[in-house]
Order: C-alpha cells, then structure tokens, then sequence
C-alpha cells in the first residue's frame, strides 16, 4: 500500500480523537503514527521501519497484510456486505461456527457471535446467568473474577476484572455481587521462573473461602483469564486452573476462561484451555479470530448450556441476546480466511516450536539492571522491571519510548514490559526483539 493514501496529519489535526487508554497529551505532542504494514514490521508516516513485537495489541497472529484474508474480504464485501443474524442467516455463519467448533477444547461446540473482546466477555456473563435460570437456579447471579484481571471495558467485563485503574475511575458504577479471587503473581517465591511458576496452586482455594461467604447457590460463575495479558502477564502457578475447575464442579459453578489473548495459538496449541488440559464451560475469544483485520469475537458454550435454553416453546427466542454485527458476513470472511491461513502455516502450534527458543531470549535479560523478574509462556513474554520510588510505571513507559525511537513496538503496562509477537516470527528477529529491549533497559536509569 501506498503511505500516501493515508496522509500524516499534521499536529493540529490530532485534536478531535480522543485517544483510547493513551496519555492524550503526551501522545499528540510527539505522535507516533503507523502508516502501512506488513509481515512482522510497521511503517511510521515518517517511512521507518519497526518491528512488530506485539502482533499489533495481541491480535495479528500470522502477521500483516495477509493477502489471503484482503481478498477474503473484498469478495465477500461485493458478494453481500451485510445480513442481519436476528431471525436470518447467512451459510458462512454457519461454515464458520463449525469450523471453530472443530478446534473447540471438549464439548464446547456452540459459538455466539460478537464483534469485541469485551462484548464476549458481557455475553458470557450473561448466558451464565440465563443458564442458571433455565435450570430453576435464577438465584445465581454472582460472579467471581480476579485481582488484575483483564476482561474488557463493559461494565460487566470492568466488574469482574481486578486492574484498579480500570476500575477506580468509575466509582461504585459495577455490577452488584462480585468478588475476586486473588492474584497469582508471586516474584518472591516465583521470580524468573521457566514457563508455568511452581508454587502457587493453593491460591485456588481462596474460591473455596468466596464460597463460604456468598454460598454456592448464589454464584453463577468464576472468570479467569488462564494467563493474564494485560496486568502485565501473570502466569497460573502449577495445577490452579485445575483446582478451580474441581472446586467450580462441587459446587454447579460455571468456569469462564476468557481467551481473547491466549487464543488462536498464542500459548502454542489452539487454546490454553487445551494446553493446560483445563476444559471451561464458556470460553471468550475475539482479536486472533480474524488476525486482527476485521473486528469479531466468539463466546465457545459447552453444548450442555446451548442444550439448557433449548425448551419452551419451539417459536420462543430462547436467549435476549445479540448485536446488530453479530455474525457479520465480512468478519466471518475474514475469520474463515485466517482460519486458513493458520492451518495451512501451523501457526495454532507454531508457538510450541519456538517456545524454548523464545524462554532463552527472554531470560537473557536477567541480571540487567531494575530487572526484577521475567516471566514466559508460548509466545509471551514479559519483563518486569523495579518501579521508581514515587514514579510506578514511569521506567517500563521509558522503555516502551525508546524502544519504538529503536524501531522496536513493545508494550507496557504499570512497570512491565511485554512481548507477543506474530506467531509468524522467525529467530533473527526474536533476537532482535530481545536486544533491543536489553539495550534499552541498559540505558534507562
Ligand atoms: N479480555 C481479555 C483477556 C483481553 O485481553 C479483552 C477481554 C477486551 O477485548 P476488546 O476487544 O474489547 O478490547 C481483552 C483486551 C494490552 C491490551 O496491551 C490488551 C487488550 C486490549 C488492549 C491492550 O495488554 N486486551
């Protein structure tokens, strides 16, 4: 594509869009402006080059520009650019669900359409609630979620999330009866640990206590991302999600992952939920799902809970749920076309094949200075590093800056520093990444 289709504005047309989670201020005094894309790099509009170490915000997992899904796309844009859902369908709904429903972790083969992260996460938090209440349990209405937790910026999603700054700016504007569980980052005990931390198992059984205190018969479910993105990569010690599930079963509680990060092969098999041999109940997804080109998200339900609404009357809508783009026919183009393209590169467990190589690098950086953990997993990666006295997250923000002047994108939350590059990346330029994020660390008191 030529940078010239989309002109650098100039500072003073920065004004009228306000920036989502971006210090505003700072970011329309010196902007910095993607213009074009391809495979692993950016181009700025001032025709730099930067390598893309975050597959864009987690989401362009075989790289960009991918020919296949444009065409994809522009097809199905001439074919029918639109169908409502409600009461219609259209067949590449349809091929789509089923695909999905054939990479599904066990039983998880009825999909929901969304067009976020964030709605697959309120739509999950509501199919729980309807679920109960279709099996005469309508006093399940709880939800456990997690400190630091990251589910999106829907008011259900911002409840049962656990990042303060998400959440303190809202004030008391959340859902009723929600708790968290515990977080699982532990750098005393676990610091620089090789992929899944050792201790830290026990923490599961905080839901137990939660339990004990709301009583089982009012949760309608726990939501926890297998591994936490955005709160800087926490990573669930060995055996907790599967203490979870057990203590979720005892208790008819139904466990949400929500995967719009580790799905699409981020962990290096199809889900984590799959890597972790920890089968959810509901499982959200979005961004991976059309390699970022197109916005869609999925909510994957066991068959159980689809089979739950399927009573009453044959002409009832069973579930009061849905989006005017639910099921888009140009997102599903896009989503069948990546689907495509995944499988034919292996890029769903590409991950696997690189993860070592990729725990190597990452931990070569221990031992630089402010380093005060790495953590690993798949294809991510995270450095954290030792806050300011008086300024949290105003080192990791440095690093960030100067990583992009070294025409590296990284990304930074709090005083963490974190790597998921496209699953298409090759060892030249995970060694890149990597040293460039050393050199920068080096240099930033
Ligand atoms: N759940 C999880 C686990 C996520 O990571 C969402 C829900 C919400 O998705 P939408 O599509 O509504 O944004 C997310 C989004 C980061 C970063 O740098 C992560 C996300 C978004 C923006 C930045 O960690 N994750």
């Amino acid at each position: 594509m030529n940078a010239e289709l989309n002109p650098a504005p100039s500072k003073g047309d920065l004004d009228s869009f306000w920036m989502p989670f971006t210090a505003n201020r700072q970011f329309k005094a010196n902007p910095r402006l993607l213009a074009r894309a391809q495979g692993m790099h950016y181009w700025t509009a001032d025709g730099r080059e930067v390598l893309d170490g975050v597959a864009g915000l987690w989401c362009v997992n075989a790289g960009h520009g991918r020919r296949e899904i444009t065409e994809a796309v522009t097809k199905q844009l001439s074919v029918m650019e639109y169908a409502p859902a409600f009461q219609m369908g259209h067949p590449i709904a349809f091929e789509l669900a089923n695909r999905l429903a054939k990479i599904a972790p066990p039983g998880l083969d009825r999909i929901f359409f969304t067009n976020s992260g964030s709605e697959s996460v309120d739509t999950s938090l509501k199919i729980a609630v309807a679920y109960h209440r279709a099996r005469g349990a309508g006093q399940r209405t709880r939800f456990i979620g997690r400190e630091k937790g990251y589910h999106g910026v829907g008011f259900g999603g911002m409840s049962v999330g656990g990042m303060v700054n998400n959440r303190k700016f809202f004030g008391s504007s959340m859902l009723p009866g929600v708790d968290h569980l515990p977080h699982t980052l532990d750098i005393e005990h676990n610091a620089f640990s090789r992929g899944l931390p050792q201790r830290g198992a026990h923490l599961a059984n905080e839901l137990e206590r939660l339990i004990a205190l709301h009583d089982a018969s009012t949760i309608a479910a726990v939501i926890v991302e297998p591994i936490s993105g955005s709160a800087g990569v926490v990573l669930p010690p060995i055996g907790y999600l599967k203490r979870l599930r057990e203590i979720c079963d005892k208790h008819d509680i139904l466990l949400i992952f929500d995967e719009v990060i580790t799905g699409f092969g981020r962990v290096g098999k199809p889900f984590a939920s799959l890597a972790f041999d920890v089968t959810p109940d509901l499982m959200t997804t979005a961004k991976g799902l059309t390699n970022g080109a197109i916005p869609m998200g999925a909510v994957f339900a066991h068959r159980k809970i689809y089979d739950a609404f399927m009573q009453g009357p044959e002409n009832a809508i069973e579930l009061f749920h849905g989006y005017t783009y639910s099921a888009h026919p140009v997102a599903c183009a896009a989503a069948l076309a990546t689907l495509d393209v995944y499988t034919k590169e292996g890029l769903l467990t590409r991950a696997a094949s690189l993860s070592l190589e990729w725990e190597d690098a990452m931990h070569s950086l221990r031992g630089l200075p402010h380093v005060i953990d790495v953590r690993n997993y798949g294809l991510i990666g995270a450095v954290e590093l030792e806050p300011r006295p008086g300024k949290p997250g105003t080192r990791a923000f440095e690093v960030f800056l100067e990583c992009f002047e070294r025409g590296v994108m990284v990304r930074q939350t709090g005083d963490t520093v974190a790597l998921s590059p496209p699953l298409i990346v090759e060892s030249k330029q995970i060694a890149r990444m990597v040293e460039t994020l050393g050199d920068v660390i080096r240099a930033t008191a």
